[in-house]
């Protein structure tokens, strides 16, 4: 896909494929799908009327990670085949629905694995270090008043990894550069880890400082941090959340922060997007991002590549790309 700076957008030709768009897509990746496409960019929220014209004819869907295609939108679409996700989470698209139809689903693994493993050993090192309170510190000028009070090390502590997937291991590789200790616990244990699996959550938390959630959204790990977990992770432990807020309990976070229960926490996606408990606001053992795990110039263009790159690979009938695992 040309690179964002210099691309000069050209528009599709009249008997090109017509796509949906289910999301505000990333600039560059809606001028590459202008040039490709005859593009209805989110027209199924914006004017039902035209959409109801041109269902009939839409043959794709590019979606966000974030996005929402459900079963009654893609019965809605007879015509089509390929729903191509800009992003490696797509639990918000109906895989038993495309299945059902034969059509096919793609999304961008491992090109922001490194990208969202930045992330959490950032907000781990934020939340433990008391990175963004010291900044604060010193704009305010209390540093004027005196030092500001320690921190908590991060090096050398115990890492908990809910989630063990490609991302989950470039996490450990970093942490481990730390000199953290590393366990993990997921659906079953990895027979050629090196780090100790734990059977539960809750188990992984009481034996950690640091657990980090990165597993994929959806209904099997729905809440799957609960007050239970949190209660196992306990005062001295901190919660960082880089998956999707649906894997937390989300209240019963904002209660254990409020209550002291747990030490902090990291959190870079949250339950309804972008609304964020305004409890938290007022904690500053609490760093907030608004998404951001994969947001960077690199990474988006690399995602966008990938995208796009499905959707040209279906419409030539070449092999896909990188289809979700449901479907490889
Ligand atoms: C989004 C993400 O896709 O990859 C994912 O699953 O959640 C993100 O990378 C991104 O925010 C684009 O909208």
């Amino acid at each position: 896909m040309p690179e964002a700076s210099s691309f000069q957008p050209a528009t599709a030709s009249a008997d090109a494929p017509e796509v949906l768009t289910a999301a505000r897509l990333w600039p560059p990746m809606m001028q590459a799908l202008r040039g490709a496409y005859r593009v209805h960019d989110r027209l199924h929220t914006e004017d039902q009327a035209a959409f109801a014209a041109a269902a009939p004819r839409i043959r794709a869907i590019s979606a966000s990670g974030e996005s929402k295609v459900p079963r009654e939108l893609i019965a809605q679409l007879p015509a089509l085949e390929m729903i191509s996700v800009f992003g490696v989470g797509y639990d918000g698209v109906d895989i038993a629905a495309a299945k059902e139809r034969g059509i096919s689903v793609t999304h961008t693994p491992n090109v922001l694995n490194d990208e969202v493993a930045d992330l959490a050993l950032a907000l781990m090192l934020a939340v433990s270090r008391r990175l963004v309170e010291a900044d604060r510190y010193v704009r305010s000028g209390q540093w004027l008043k005196g030092p500001m009070p320690l921190a908590r090390k991060m090096s050398g502590a115990h890492l908990g990894i809910v989630g063990l997937g490609r991302i989950g291991l470039a996490i450990a590789k970093r942490a481990e550069a730390f000199g953290m200790t590393i366990a993990y616990t997921s659906r079953s244990a990895k027979a050629d880890s090196p780090y100790r699996y734990l059977p539960s959550a809750a188990a992984l938390a009481a034996e950690v400082d640091f657990l980090v959630v990165i597993t994929p959204g959806g209904a099997g790990t729905r809440k799957l941090i609960d007050a239970e977990v949190l209660a196992a992770l306990g005062p001295k432990g901190y919660l960082i959340n880089v998956a999707r807020g649906s894997v937390v309990d989300e209240q019963a976070l904002v209660a254990a922060l409020v209550a002291g229960k747990i030490a902090g926490a990291g959190l870079d996606v949250f339950e309804s997007e972008p609304d964020v408990p305004k409890e938290l606001f007022a904690l500053d053992n609490v760093v907030l991002t608004p998404h951001v795990g994969s947001a960077t110039w690199q990474t988006r263009q690399a995602m966008a590549d990938l995208a796009f790159g499905n959707l040209q690979a279906h419409f030539a009938g070449r092999a896909l790309l990188s289809p979700v695992p449901e479907m490889a």
